[in-house]
């Protein structure tokens, strides 16, 4: 998805660049297509109206009027106000707290939570230096935890040998079990999504959230999807809390 909006993007900056003097209808009509082109990536109405809005003020303001290369100074705005509003700094998994330190994944089906698990352990694993344990707690998919194991296997992360008939929340407690006793820095709990969202999925990742204090609990979702993602996001930060997101695909 980003991809193919900084292609447009670059595209419709790629032609003010090469104007000399730019007039306020040229900042107009880019902005226009900026618009246009926010919008059909599926970013939120008054996120693209809020953004244009601050490029267009600084745009027809001195900053561009004064400068030799209009063009460019636009280009530069319109970077700079894209990285204030996707965020300036990147914000690490913390895990400053003590060991094992639970990491929560949670998020609709087939949102990508059994791959950014071992994504994410594999990193810690190499990058990180850290001993990580992986659990899977899907106990409504066929081969959930068989598919949490394999990745296991494929980037060298342990994971928490399957007990067929235990519950969610008895995975959790058995995985910070095996993890204290294993000497393990972090746990890595995969959860069961649904297709939609609804209360008994929430019920089931409050329980286990209540059981493991999970120092992060980070949503997969489905990059996609747009605004769908922004909805899942909320429902899921008011119930259980949010502490980052991750987007695939
Ligand atoms: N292209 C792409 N596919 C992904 C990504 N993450 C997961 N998938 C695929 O999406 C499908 C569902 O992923 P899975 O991790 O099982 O989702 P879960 O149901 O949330 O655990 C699998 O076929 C994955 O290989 C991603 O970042 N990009
Ligand atoms: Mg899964």
């Amino acid at each position: 998805m980003f991809d193919s909006l900084s292609d447009r993007l670059g595209g419709i900056l790629d032609k003010l660049k090469r104007r000399g003097a730019l007039s306020e209808a040229d900042v107009g009509e880019a902005m226009r297509e900026v618009r246009r082109a926010l919008i059909e990536a599926d970013v939120a109405l008054d996120v693209v109206r809020e953004f244009t809005d601050k490029v267009r003020q600084r745009a027809i303001g001195v900053e561009v009027v004064k400068s030799v290369t209009p063009g460019q100074m636009v280009v530069k705005i319109v970077h700079d106000e894209l990285i204030a509003m996707l965020g300036a700094d990147a914000d690490p998994i913390d895990l400053n707290a003590p060991a094992p330190v639970p990491i929560l994944m949670v998020g609709l089906q087939g949102s990508g939570k059994t791959t950014s698990t071992a994504k994410i352990a594999k990193r810690l694993t190499e990058k990180g230096k850290r001993r990580v344990l992986m659990a899977s707690l899907d106990t409504r998919r066929p081969a959930a935890m068989e598919q949490l194991a394999t990745l296991g296997t494929q980037v060298g992360v342990t994971t928490l040998p399957i007990v067929p008939g235990q519950s969610a929340v008895q995975i959790a407690r058995r995985a910070m079990e095996a993890a204290r006793f294993g000497n393990y820095d972090v746990v890595m709990l995969d959860t069961a999504g649904r297709v939609t969202l609804d209360e008994a999925l929430m019920a089931e990742v409050a329980e286990v959230k209540a059981a493991t204090a999970p120092h992060e609990v980070l949503l997969v979702a489905d990059s996609l999807t747009g605004q769908d993602a922004v909805n899942t996001a909320r429902a899921f930060d008011d119930r259980v809390g949010l502490t980052g997101i991750v987007l695939t695909r």
